[in-house]
């Protein structure tokens, strides 16, 4: 593969601004040459998502089915047991899964049993040869040496929205919190997986300001998931419109140009794309979806094993050994 196109850390908002508005079709076959230079295109990365520890979350996050606050219906389970995440582990890397991913409904990590139980997960699922991954929160610089020592791939940690429309949605915790944590993964030598939700009620030049955050960091995120809300009731976001998709390709085909190596993950909000939406957002360089045997992201629906598998299939795209 050549690598034509350089690294930049120095985008500023009217670049982006450019590339984020142009023509759609010329705006993706753009993203797509790009993603051409960096990425093998048939190759799309299967990551596992588990929601280890659900619902009961202090935060307020207005997006969120497991904020406590909010009636949602979603079932508060404690921290799962290490034996049966390692037995979905490795079901997980037998149905073509590279990349394990574990959530848990927390406001941050605290230091006690539960975290050296999550310590213990993340030796075995590396142990597996999946690339592990983690999103339980803030992190201090020592728990983050912790998971890194215990054998941590990844940690997941979203900007979520710009600054400047972060306050409208989270109101417990404040963008610089966020930033810290992710200076705590990086400093500790985790790869970063950082990106954001779209269809929050923020405007373009919102969306835009993200992407100016993401790729002026000093490294940009190996790894950025762009997500389109998934509406669940009884949460202050509920009832926003349905988000259209042609928003979602943008955001995609932008970041691919913005981050070029970085793995772009089309994540939450497939269960309301067609299989043509999700084609396009692969066209503009997304090269990784999140999957679960259970039909669920984490408390919302997501296509079925076999659906991916048809169209991966349809589509001529393989399942990617490690990134
Ligand atoms: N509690 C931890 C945190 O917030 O950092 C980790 C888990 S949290 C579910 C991980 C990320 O999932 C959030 O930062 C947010 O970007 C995304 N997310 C959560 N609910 C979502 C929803 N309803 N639609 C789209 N993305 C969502
Ligand atoms: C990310 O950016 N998207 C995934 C993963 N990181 C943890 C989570 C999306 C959650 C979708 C809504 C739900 O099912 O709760
Ligand atoms: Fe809690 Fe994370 Fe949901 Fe916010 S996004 S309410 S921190 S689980």
């Amino acid at each position: 593969m050549q690598t034509a196109t350089s690294i930049r850390n120095d985008w500023n908002i009217e670049e982006i601004e450019a590339i984020y508005n142009r023509p759609l079709l010329e705006l993706v076959y753009e993203a797509a040459s790009v993603h051409r230079q960096w990425h093998d295109p048939e190759a799309i990365q299967v990551c596992t998502l588990l929601s280890i520890k659900t619902g009961g979350c202090p935060e307020d996050c207005a997006y969120c089915g497991q904020a406590a606050r909010y009636q949602t219906g979603v079932t508060v389970k404690a921290l799962m047991k290490k034996e049966d995440v390692v037995s979905i582990a490795q079901r997980a890397k037998a149905s073509g899964s590279s990349r394990f991913c574990m959530a848990a409904a927390w406001r941050e990590v605290k230091d006690n049993r539960d975290f050296d139980r999550v310590l213990e997960m993340v030796t075995e699922v590396a142990r597996l040869g999946l690339e592990v991954c983690c999103t339980l929160g803030m992190l201090t610089e020592s728990q983050a040496e912790k998971l890194k020592a215990a054998g941590l791939y990844a940690y997941n940690h979203n900007l979520d929205s710009s600054d400047t429309h972060y306050d409208k949605i989270i109101t417990t915790r404040t963008y610089d919190d966020r930033l810290n944590t992710l200076d705590h993964v990086r400093d500790a030598g985790i790869s970063v997986c950082c990106g954001g939700i779209i269809g929050l009620g923020e405007t373009k030049s919102d969306r835009i300001r993200m992407l100016h955050t993401l790729s002026n960091m000093p490294e940009h995120p190996e790894s950025v998931p762009v997500n389109a809300l998934a509406r669940v009731k009884g949460t202050p976001l509920g009832d926003m419109d349905r988000l259209d998709s042609w928003e979602m390709v943008r955001m995609i085909a932008t970041a691919r140009i913005l981050m070029p190596k970085a793995m772009v993950r089309l994540s939450a909000g497939r269960m309301e794309m067609s299989d043509q939406e999700q084609a396009f957002c692969f066209m503009a360089g997304a090269n990784s979806i999140f999957t679960n045997e259970s039909g669920e992201l984490l408390v919302t629906p997501n296509p079925a094993l076999d659906q991916d598998r048809e169209l991966m299939q349809v589509l001529g795209l393989k399942a990617l050994e490690k990134a």
